[in-house]
């Protein structure tokens, strides 16, 4: 059985990724979750008791531990062949697309941090965030139409759509301008069981890390916290 590591839903963009992964393929797996201890230093302290790297999330199967996002979604998909499209053109544009999330969209990451329970008006979307919202509608729109949907790489789900699971959550935070076939997709994706349970665990949440409140806040207006007080 596999243990996968993770840090609180409510931030953990890059926990979110496997977990949903394993969750929404039924792949078996048991949680340990260890909350930002409230400074980069000592969460690299408690983390390091399971990931050499001193981040979430980290993958352990018996004696191996893989210790990177991508790293885990391609260590499972050598077991569950479910992980990737099974044509391998697609599979190729399925995985550009997940390293794309994962080296990139850089002004996404820092304008619109991960924290699933709030709602936030943003003070200003400055030109490399649009062009960052605008090339994951591109991507998605591209993979919609191209493979079917309703998966970005056609009929199921497969690794892009957890990679861009964390996206789902910072559209829905911080009510990003979408088209209709991306804001469509975001709605599927937010009914999936698994986003589901990540989101109503994360609500119920009591840690409050003041780096990732103030990375949040620093960016807009509150409108909503929807989380347990
Ligand atoms: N490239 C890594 C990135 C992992 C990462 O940056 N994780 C963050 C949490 S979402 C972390 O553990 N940060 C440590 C900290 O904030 O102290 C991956 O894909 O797994």
């Amino acid at each position: 059985m596999y243990t996968l590591y993770i840090a609180n839903r409510n931030y953990s963009s890059w926990s979110l990724r496997p977990w949903v992964l394993l969750s929404e393929l039924g792949i078996a797996f048991e949680e340990k979750l260890t909350p930002f201890q409230g400074g980069t230093s000592s969460s690299w302290s408690a983390f390091r008791a399971f990931s050499p790297t001193g981040k979430v999330p980290c993958l352990h199967d018996g004696d191996t531990a893989v210790w990177d996002s991508l790293a885990i979604a391609e260590y499972v998909a050598e077991r569950h062949p479910s992980v990737w499209p099974a044509d391998s053109r697609v599979r190729a544009w399925a995985r550009s697309a997940a390293a794309e999330m994962h080296s990139g969209f850089d002004a996404l990451r820092s304008h619109c941090p991960m924290n699933c329970g709030i709602r936030l008006q943003l003070n200003a979307t400055p030109a490399a965030l649009s062009r960052d919202i605008a090339r994951v509608q591109e991507l998605w729109n591209e993979g919609l139409k191209r493979f079917g949907g309703p998966y970005l790489a056609g009929a199921t789900f497969t690794a892009v759509d957890a990679f861009y699971a964390p996206v789902v959550f910072r559209i829905q935070s911080y009510r990003l301008p979408l088209d209709a076939t991306t804001q469509a997709y975001v709605q599927r994706m937010l009914a999936l069981p698994s986003m589901q349970h990540w989101y109503e665990l994360a609500l119920k949440e009591t840690w409050r890390d003041p780096d990732h409140e103030e990375e949040t806040l620093r960016q807009g207006v509150l409108l909503e916290d929807l989380r347990v007080a």
